[in-house]
């Protein structure tokens, strides 16, 4: 429960940095559904779901509490992608179809990353997407 009131606080805030940029076609309810499953895990101290799309990464906007975060990627599209951390190492998800669903827990410190699939292209199509972590 303390847990979730945390996160609760840290996407207000997150979600008031993503509306100071200006990004446009916000997507504030896929925000508030994943705040809401943070409960449903209690061993890591965060959790996080993309979603893998051609070719850009769903939220846009990535934000987990430090420490051991869960990662969920859901490949959404409809060709294999990747999820990689720029920066940091031993962490990648591979959904390679459809459908497909990946985890993997990495232990995060607060600050500001930058997910993205590696796989030759797709990155600079647009699949990054920024992580804060705090
Ligand atoms: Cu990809």
């Amino acid at each position: 429960m303390r847990t979730a009131t945390k996160r609760a606080a840290f996407a207000a805030i997150g979600l008031t940095a993503a509306l100071g940029l200006g990004a446009c076609g916000g997507d504030g309810g896929g925000e508030a559904k994943e705040a809401g499953q943070v409960t449903n895990d209690a061993a890591p101290s965060g959790a996080l779901r993309v979603e893998a799309h051609e070719f850009a990464l769903a939220p846009k906007d990535l934000r987990a509490a430090p420490g051991t975060v869960a990662i969920e990627y859901v490949n959404a599209g409809a060709v294999p992608h990747t999820l990689v951390i720029d920066g940091v190492n031993g962490v990648k998800l591979d959904v390679a179809s459809k459908g497909d669903v990946d985890t993997d827990t990495v232990k995060l410190e607060p600050g500001t990353y930058t997910m993205y699939c590696d796989i030759p292209g797709h990155r600079q199509a647009g699949m990054e997407a920024p992580l804060t972590v705090g």
